[in-house]
C-alpha cells in the first residue's frame, strides 16, 4: 500500500505509528501541502479535501481521514476491540480528537511552529487556546481514573489523541499543569513498536505560506 503523507503532519503521523505497530510494508508518497500540491487534480481524486493523510490500497482503493484509516487498518488486530461497547468507546475518543484536538491543539501547533500566530487575532488564539485547555482539563480528569482512554488497554484512541496532545507544549499549553496526561504520554511511549520519529514544520521551507 501507499501512504500519501507529509511528513510533519501529526495526522500523518498516526497512521505511521499504527503501521509501526503492525510491521506492515509500505510506499510513502511525500504531498507539499504548503505549495499546493494537495489541490492539484490528481490529489484531488484521492481526496476532494486536499488533506493528508490518505491510504491507496494495492487494488487503487483510496481512503482519507487519518481515523478512518485507523479504523481500517487496526480491524482484527488487538488494537481495535470487537466488542461493541469498548468499539463505540474507541470511537467515541477518535471522535473527540477529530471535534476538540484537530481544531485546538493541533491549529494551534500549526500556527506557533510556522509563525503563522502573528497574522492571527487575538480573539482567534485566546479562542483555540480555551479549547486545548479544555481538553487537557477534560482528559486529564479522564487519565487520572483510567491507564487508558478505552477498553482498558492501549488502543487506535490512545494513538489518534496522543498525536497532537503529547506535543501541547509546542502549542504553548503547559503539560506539566496536567500530570495524568503526562503519565499516559509515558505509557504510550512504552507500547512495544512506538514510533519516536516525529518531524517538525522547520524541515519544510514552504511551511511559512498559508494552506491554499
Ligand atoms: N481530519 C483530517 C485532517 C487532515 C489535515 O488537516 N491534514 C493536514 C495536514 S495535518 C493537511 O493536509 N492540510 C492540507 C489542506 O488542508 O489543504 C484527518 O484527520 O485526516
Amino acid at each position: 500500500m501507499k501512504l500519501y503523507d507529509y511528513l510533519p503532519s501529526q495526522n500523518a503521523w498516526k497512521v505511521r505509528l499504527l503501521l509501526n505497530h503492525l510491521s506492515i510494508e509500505y510506499d510513502t508518497v511525500p504531498v507539499s501541502i504548503f505549495e499546493g500540491e494537495g489541490q492539484q487534480p490528481e490529489f484531488l481524486a484521492r481526496n476532494p479535501v486536499g488533506a493528508v493523510p490518505v491510504l491507496e490500497l494495492d487494488d487503487g482503493r483510496t481512503l482519507a481521514e487519518s481515523n478512518a484509516i485507523l479504523i481500517y487498518l487496526a480491524e482484527g488486530t488487538p488494537y481495535l476491540p470487537e466488542d461493541s461497547w469498548e468499539r463505540a468507546q474507541v470511537a467515541r475518543w477518535m471522535f473527540f480528537e477529530e471535534d476538540y484536538i484537530q481544531n485546538g491543539i493541533a491549529s494551534l501547533r500549526h500556527w506557533t511552529m510556522t509563525g503563522k500566530i502573528r497574522n492571527r487575532s487575538e480573539q482567534i488564539i485566546a479562542q483555540k487556546r480555551a479549547i486545548g485547555m479544555k481538553t487537557l482539563r477534560i482528559l486529564n480528569h479522564w487519565l487520572s481514573e483510567h491507564d487508558f482512554l478505552a477498553a482498558g488497554r492501549y488502543t487506535i484512541a490512545d494513538m489518534a489523541v496522543f498525536a497532537y496532545t503529547a506535543f501541547a507544549d509546542e502549542a504553548g499549553l503547559r503539560l506539566e499543569d496536567f500530570p495524568a496526561v503526562m503519565r499516559w504520554i509515558e505509557r504510550v511511549r512504552a507500547q512495544p513498536g512506538f514510533l519516536a520519529t516525529v518531524h517538525t514544520y522547520s524541515i519544510d521551507p514552504h511551511s511559512a505560506n498559508e494552506l491554499p
